[in-house]
C-alpha cells in the first residue's frame, strides 16, 4: 500500500512538472519580414492588399499599435533584436555588403544563445545580413564565424540580401549544392574578367535596375557586387520562399518534442521582388504586392503546420518587420506605377531609411493561444526588448544593455510598455519618443533620399517635435511653444548615448 501511495505521489509530481514545463518553456517563433510597412497588412488596415493569414494570426493574438524596430534599415534592426543593444552604439551596425565580417562576435550574448543556454534547440532560417567570417571568407570551405557561433544550433540562410551576391544558400556554414570543381568567388570592388554585368549587358536582364544593382547577373537579374562560379549552387529567386519555408517546417518537425526557438526571417518584400509563378499577378499591385501575398501564404502554411502538430498552444509566435516600406528600392518592378490606393506606411510619415515614424514603426503581433488573450495593445515596445522580455519567460536574467523587460505587455497583462524609445534613421542618427511625443534633434540633411527611392528622411537643421498622440502623421512641428518638452527628451537622449 505504501508503495502505491508513493507511486501516486510521484506520478502527481511528474504530471505537475510536465504542465509547469509546458507553461515555462513554450516554443518561440519570430517571423520577421523584410521592408514590410505599417500599412501593408489587412490586420493593420489595408483594404487593397489582402493578407488573410497575417490577419488570422492577428485575430488569434495581440496586435500592437505602437511597436518599433530599432532602426530604419535591416542590419542594425537585426543586430538590436538579437543582442538587446541599440545598434547605433556599434559603428559597424550599418547595411552590410555580402562579404562583410560577422558583426556580432562569438561570445556576445544573443537571443539565440539565451534560449540555447536554457535548453532550447535554436535555428535561423532566411535572411541573415549580419556578416559572416572574419574578413576574408573562403566561400568554398567552412564559413565562420556565423549564426552557429552566436547561439543558433541550425542555420539555413542567405548571406546578406536577395539583391547582393553571393546568391546562394548557406547551411550551417556551408554553401548548399556547391560543386567543388566550380568554386565561387566574390568581390565587391571589381568584376571578374569576362563576366557579364547589368551595366554592360542589359540585354541579358529580365528585371532592370533603376539605380545601383548593375553588377553580376544571376537568374536574369543584376545584383550588388560581383561573383563568379558556383553554377549549381545559385538560387532561383522564384523558389526562395518555398525553400526557406520547407527548412523552417523541417526544423519544427524535428524539434516538436523539445522546446525550440526559430528565427524565421522572410526575404519579402525586399528587392528584387520575384514571387513564385503561383503568386505572380495575385495582388494586382505588381511584384511588390505579389511577394507580400506569397509571404502571407508562407505564414498560413506555418500556422497550419503548428495546428496539425498540436503545437499552436505551446508556441509563442511573434510577427514583425525589420524596417519600413519602400517602393522603388533599385529595380523597375512597377511598385510605384501600380501602387494605386494602397498605403504601405498607413498613416505614418516617411518610410524605409527614414527617421520619421514609418521607418521604424511597424506591425507587431504576439500570438500564443490559451495564454495571450486576443485583442489590441497600445503599449510602447521595441524589438530591442525581446532579449530581456523573452529571457524573463524562461526565468533567466539575460538582458542586453538597452533591452527592457516588457513581457507583461507582450502577454497582454498590461498596456504599460516603455517610457522612452529610441529609433534610428539611416547612418546612426537617432530620435526619441514617448507615448505622446517624438523629438528629432537637428541634423544636417539630406531631407530626402534620391529621386528613385523618393522618401522623406526627416533630417532637418531645425529641431523637430511632434505630438504623436494627436498628430500620428507628424504633420506639424510644434517645437516652438513646447521647447521644454524637447529639452527634456534631448537630455534623455544625451544621457543614453553617453551611458555606454
Ligand atoms: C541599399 C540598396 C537597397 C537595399 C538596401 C538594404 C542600392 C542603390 N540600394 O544600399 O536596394 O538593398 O541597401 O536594404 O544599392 S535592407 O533592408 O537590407 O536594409
Ligand atoms: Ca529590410
Amino acid at each position: 500500500m505504501r508503495h502505491f501511495y508513493l507511486a501516486l505521489i510521484l506520478i502527481g509530481i511528474f504530471l505537475a512538472s510536465c504542465t509547469a514545463d509546458n507553461k515555462k518553456d513554450p516554443n518561440v517563433i519570430i517571423i520577421y519580414a523584410d521592408d514590410l510597412g505599417f500599412g501593408d497588412t489587412g490586420a493593420y488596415g489595408s483594404t487593397v492588399l489582402k493578407t488573410p493569414n497575417i490577419d488570422r494570426l492577428a485575430e488569434s493574438g495581440l496586435l500592437f499599435s505602437q511597436a518599433y524596430a530599432t532602426s530604419a534599415t535591416c542590419t542594425p534592426s537585426r543586430f538590436g533584436l538579437l543582442t538587446g543593444k541599440y545598434p547605433w552604439r556599434n559603428e559597424r551596425a550599418r547595411v552590410l555588403s555580402g562579404e562583410a565580417p560577422a558583426l556580432i562576435r562569438p561570445g556576445t550574448p544573443t537571443l539565440a544563445s539565451m534560449f540555447r543556454d536554457n535548453g532550447y534547440t535554436t535555428a535561423v532560417v532566411g535572411k541573415w545580413h549580419l556578416g559572416l567570417g572574419d574578413g576574408n571568407i573562403d566561400w568554398n570551405g567552412h564559413i565562420s564565424p556565423g549564426p552557429n557561433d552566436i547561439g543558433f544550433d541550425y542555420s539555413y540562410i542567405m548571406a546578406a540580401t536577395n539583391d547582393r551576391v553571393p546568391t546562394v544558400y548557406v547551411e550551417n556554414g556551408k554553401i548548399v549544392g556547391l560543386d567543388p570543381d566550380d568554386p565561387i568567388e566574390v568581390n565587391y570592388r571589381e568584376n571578374f574578367a569576362g563576366e557579364p554585368t547589368g551595366k554592360d549587358n542589359p540585354e541579358l536582364l529580365r528585371l532592370h535596375p533603376s539605380h545601383g544593382h548593375n553588377s553580376s547577373i544571376v537568374n536574369g537579374i543584376s545584383r550588388i557586387g560581383f561573383m563568379r562560379g558556383g553554377k549549381n549552387a545559385l538560387w532561383r529567386d522564384e523558389d526562395m520562399a518555398d525553400i526557406f519555408l520547407a527548412r523552417a517546417l523541417e526544423f519544427i518537425k524535428q524539434n516538436r518534442e523539445n522546446p525550440f526557438f526559430l528565427f524565421y526571417t522572410l526575404h519579402q518584400p525586399h528587392v528584387p521582388r520575384v514571387p513564385n509563378e503561383r503568386f505572380a499577378g495575385s495582388s494586382g499591385l505588381g511584384p511588390r504586392g505579389d511577394v507580400i501575398v506569397e509571404a502571407d501564404w508562407c505564414i498560413g502554411e506555418m500556422l497550419d503546420f503548428l495546428e496539425k502538430n498540436g503545437l499552436r498552444e505551446n508556441t509563442l509566435l511573434i510577427f514583425s518587420s525589420d524596417n519600413g516600406p519602400v517602393l522603388d528600392d533599385g529595380y523597375h518592378d512597377d511598385a510605384v506605377k501600380l501602387i494605386g490606393d494602397h498605403t504601405p506606411a498607413g498613416i505614418l510619415r516617411g518610410g524605409k531609411y527614414s527617421i520619421f515614424d514609418a521607418g521604424t514603426h511597424l506591425p507587431f503581433i504576439v500570438s500564443w493561444p490559451g495564454t495571450v488573450k486576443p485583442g489590441k495593445s497600445e503599449a510602447l515596445v521595441s524589438q530591442v526588448d525581446l532579449m530581456a522580455s523573452l529571457s524573463a519567460l524562461t526565468e533567466t536574467v539575460n538582458q542586453g544593455p538597452d533591452s527592457e523587460n516588457v513581457i507583461e505587455a507582450l502577454l497582454g497583462r498590461t498596456e504599460k510598455g516603455r517610457e522612452y524609445l529610441v529609433m534610428e534613421g539611416s547612418n546612426g542618427r537617432v530620435a526619441v519618443r514617448t507615448m505622446d511625443w517624438a523629438y528629432i534633434p537637428p541634423y544636417e540633411g539630406p531631407a530626402m533620399t534620391n529621386k528613385w527611392v523618393n522618401i522623406e528622411l526627416g533630417y532637418s537643421s531645425d529641431p523637430q517635435l511632434y505630438r504623436l498622440s494627436n498628430d500620428p502623421s507628424q504633420e506639424e512641428n510644434v517645437y516652438t511653444g513646447n521647447k521644454e518638452v524637447a529639452d527634456e527628451l534631448a537630455k534623455y537622449l544625451d544621457s543614453l548615448i553617453n551611458k555606454n
